[in-house]
């Protein structure tokens, strides 16, 4: 039997992972994917190469591809690549190689189910960074990565970074811009890099990581993911205004003119202001560097703001030296990375129309794409008929061990047939009902702590094997919500509300978060089992939210 393919783009910048040693050190070299990735059983089943379309320049062309043997999630990996011309040591990356790699995203948008971005690691965290506002109502995964050493040595960290990458791009509909790094994949704009030589290279101490790949497969937290609520296409903003902005490390002993010098650079229109600890900064003689701060942000509406120098924690007024920052009109940036911050305020300087200097301050102190944690008071009650019911658990079962079993598996399959069946007969209520008490047990789980790291062996063995029982959308570990759930043949509750009679359930649905582009066992998009049934409502709601029949879908699978 023929196993299902995904399509995956992979788009390869340089860095150290496709760089070969010359007379004046290491540079990149082109041709990675016939010299590294088809000559290595785990890229290439030796299966035909059939061509690819993909878009480069505005133009279409037909690239060659290489598949995967089959995951463990009953697919195929079918890949093809666009290299940049010339490939780069990411440390000269910035806002045009951002806007190369977003564009090149748009033009192969509708062609492709993932998109793999190699890239060196110097950079790498700033250019997840600006790829997350870059890439607005996004609904497929984009991964970057790279490797510390060089693909073509003998001891590389190169083969697994750019697999894991490949496998989770075009098995997991994670819709973020995201990193992946010996075996983690990080939420790319909450995403350092915090060694120059270990393989450990990254980490985003201030955000748990989006998945882990372990022997038993990967462990997506799905409670984390982010997905689109809008009913939107995805769009591209394909220029930030990195020229603009700049960063400041405080330490011991600076004097106000040296950042008052940065401050009055003619053409700076914000500042990332690097502070100690919680985010305090030294007052300066008589209050000297409070002043120069002052005046910057009031006088020449200079947008500033704080970040702490540590890689963990967030930055509050609590002490006085912080409190004096934000009486300057410092805004707060909470537990955000500098490259979260700076690139966040280029994509914010660059909007059009222009934002106001308060809606910038605004903006800046308010999450975006998930790249702070805003702070809220955690508000704990139990939801109505306890966690079993939240989590949709049969009810005639030990309490405890329902508890237990929803806490760490999934909804349960009731939950789901219920799910099914209001959805069929266009009963919005029960669809809002069920899909409440599942948030409230997802939200349950995550403030309890549990991660599927904590499953007893037992519980993880039963969990991949039921998921691999449904193997197009199958998952190991991570308790996925009944938005991502799917029936013995591979329909989710979009492919269900996509013919069913109520276009509101449909709506409800996607306002949720559920997503449009995740395919049945069959390889069909739920737009194209509304265009089979005619179902005209659905169709230009699905349309509308960036739902796209792929070139060549015939019979709805793909050629
Ligand atoms: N200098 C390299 C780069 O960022 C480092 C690497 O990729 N490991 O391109």
């Amino acid at each position: 039997m023929s196993l299902p393919e995904s399509r995956v783009l992979v788009i390869i910048t340089g860095g150290t992972i496709c760089m070969q040693p010359s007379a004046s050190g290491l540079v990149p070299v082109e041709g990675f994917l016939e010299a590294a990735m088809a000559t290595r059983p785990s890229f290439n089943d030796q299966s035909e190469r059939v061509p690819l379309s993909a878009m480069q320049n505005g133009k279409k062309k037909a690239i060659p591809s290489l598949r995967t043997p089959p995951t463990s999630y009953g697919k195929h990996i079918r890949y093809g690549a666009l290299e940049f011309a010339p490939l780069l040591d990411s440390s000269s990356i910035s806002n045009e190689g951002w806007a190369q790699i977003a564009i090149t995203i748009q033009e192969n948008y509708h062609l492709f189910d993932g998109f793999v971005v190699l890239h060196g690691t110097d950079s790498l965290a700033y250019s997840a960074s600006a790829l997350s506002f870059m890439l607005e109502d996004l609904g497929k995964p984009v991964v970057l990565t790279g490797s510390q050493a060089s693909i073509f040595a003998l001891q590389s960290d190169a083969v697994d970074n750019l697999l894991g990458s490949l496998i989770v791009a075009g098995t997991f509909v994670i819709p973020e811009v995201c990193l992946f790094f010996h075996h983690t994949l990080f939420r790319g704009n909450r995403s350092t890099k915090v060694s120059a030589s270990s393989f450990d290279a990254f980490a985003s101490p201030n955000c748990e990581p989006l998945a882990r790949v372990t022997s038993l497969g990967v462990d997506v937290n799905w409670a984390l993911v982010r997905r689109p609520t809008k009913i939107a296409r995805f769009a591209v903003t394909s220029y930030l205004d990195t020229a603009h902005v700049a960063c400041i490390r405080i330490f011991p002993g600076i004097l106000p003119e040296m950042l008052d010098s940065v401050l009055r650079v003619p053409t700076l229109r914000g500042l990332v202001l690097e502070t100690f600890g919680m985010g305090n900064a030294p007052a300066g003689v008589d209050g000297s560097l409070t002043k120069v701060i002052a005046d910057a942000v009031r006088e020449r509406g200079i947008v500033i703001v704080n970040v702490s120098q540590c890689t963990s924690g967030f930055v509050s007024p609590l002490y006085a030296p912080g409190f004096a920052l934000g009486e300057a009109g410092v805004v707060f940036g909470q537990d955000m990375t500098s490259e979260a911050a700076l690139t966040k305020l280029g994509y914010l300087l660059a909007a059009f129309p222009p934002l106001s200097t308060d809606e910038i301050r605004k903006r800046m102190s308010n999450s975006l794409r998930g790249e702070m944690t805003e702070t809220k008071v955690p508000v704990f009650s139990h939801p109505a008929g306890g966690l079993a019911a939240a989590a949709g658990f049969d009810s005639d079962d030990d309490p405890a061990t329902a508890a237990l079993y929803s806490s760490l598996l999934e909804p349960s399959d009731r939950a789901f047939t219920a799910l099914g069946y209001a959805i069929k007969k266009g009963d919005l209520a029960a669809v809002r009902n069920l899909l409440d008490r599942d948030e409230e047990a997802q939200a349950l789980i995550a403030s309890s702590g549990l991660t599927s790291a904590s499953l007893s062996p037992s519980l993880a063995t039963s969990n991949l094997a039921s998921s691999s029982a449904a193997a197009t959308t199958s998952t190991s570990g991570g308790r996925r919500r009944l938005l991502e759930k799917a029936d013995y043949a591979g329909n989710t509750v979009v492919h269900l509300a996509a013919v069913g009679p109520e276009i509101g359930v449909l709506k409800e649905l996607l306002t949720r978060g559920a997503s449009i582009h995740v395919r049945n066992r069959a390889d069909n998009t739920p737009l194209f089992m509304a265009l089979l049934v005619r179902n005209i409502d659905a169709v230009a709601l699905l349309r509308e939210a960036g739902a796209e029949v792929w070139e060549g879908e015939e019979g709805g699978r793909r050629r």
